[in-house]
């Protein structure tokens, strides 16, 4: 890469991660050292860990002061962690999330950022041809898995095959014009992220990656999962003619995901401007 490469910032939402997060973090900050070309900085978003997962994430940047934490005490899950952390776009060109386990190896991630000079965004897909899985997923996973994404595309129809892998990049103008859009708290946020990319125009490209499936997933499958799905069809109705109807309710909504115990989406409306 030559001496102007943009200048990248990469987020990691982190819940309770004090065993996995430290070595990923230390990799990657190494790895863009040694090999990238422009500005680097890694920004940990945590929220409600109970572990010492920030203590970890403060010892590395002891060492690598290009890290550093949000520490946010509310639970604001997966997708809430990335929407705090993507404020942060105007302070960079490009900006891009992975999961704090390292399923993707820094390598992998800078082959991502590679494909931004000719697109808006790039995700890592498991499901194209090219793409190489040290380890996969379980077989429960995988068949949860596919059925979410013949769910989403039956419902969105974006013709990505693969929206929920963990490891995704941006330029800062794309994130800055959907920003307010965001809403969706849960692991649909991805969904909530690339349909609103598309909608405003942006080019994605989804590009085959390497992964490597690590055990000891934050993601459990239990009454919480609902909610996800709950999130996703609450998306789509946004996008619906229906949505005025449903608007009254909106409390009913909140009582819901807390009853499922999943994080609560932002309030407003997806097409909410700043
Ligand atoms: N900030 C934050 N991060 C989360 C939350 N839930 C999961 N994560 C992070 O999301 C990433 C993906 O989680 P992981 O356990 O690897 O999921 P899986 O491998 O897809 O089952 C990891 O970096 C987790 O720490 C949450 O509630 N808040
Ligand atoms: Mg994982």
């Amino acid at each position: 890469m030559s001496r102007t490469s943009p200048d990248l910032l990469l987020l990691l939402p982190a819940y309770n991660e004090e065993e996995r997060i430290g070595p990923v973090l230390a990799d990657y900050a190494r790895f863009f050292r040694s090999k990238y070309r422009g500005k680097f900085q890694i920004v940990v978003v945590l929220n409600g860990c109970v572990d010492r997962t920030l203590e970890v994430v403060q010892r590395v940047a002891a060492e690598f002061p290009e890290i550093r934490a949000l520490d946010f005490p509310e639970p604001i899950g997966k997708g809430g962690a990335l929407i705090e952390g993507l404020r942060l776009a105007p302070t960079t060109d490009l900006i891009g999330y992975v999961d704090a386990d390292g399923a993707t190896a820094p390598a992998a991630f800078l082959d991502l950022v590679r494909q931004c000079d000719r697109y808006d965004c790039v995700i890592g897909s498991r499901w194209l041809p090219g793409s190489v899985l040290h380890r996969s997923q379980s077989q429960q996973r995988r068949v949860v898995s596919r059925g979410f994404h013949a769910f989403v595309q039956f419902l969105f129809r974006m013709g990505i095959k693969d929206t929920q892998c963990g490891a995704k990049v941006m330029r800062r103008e794309a994130v800055e014009k959907i920003h307010s859009s965001l809403r969706i708290a849960d692991v649909a946020f991805d969904i909530n992220l690339l349909y609103s990319l598309k909608r405003n125009g942006f080019s994605i490209l989804e590009h085959p990656t390497e992964w490597a499936d690590q055990l000891g997933s934050k993601i459990k499958f239990n009454r919480g999962s609902l909610g996800i799905v709950l999130s996703v069809i609450r998306l789509r109705l946004f996008y619906s003619p229906f949505y005025r109807w449903l608007r009254p309710l909106q409390p009913l909504e909140a009582w819901v995901y807390r009853k499922l115990s999943a994080p609560i989406p932002r309030p407003g409306e997806p097409d909410d401007k700043p």
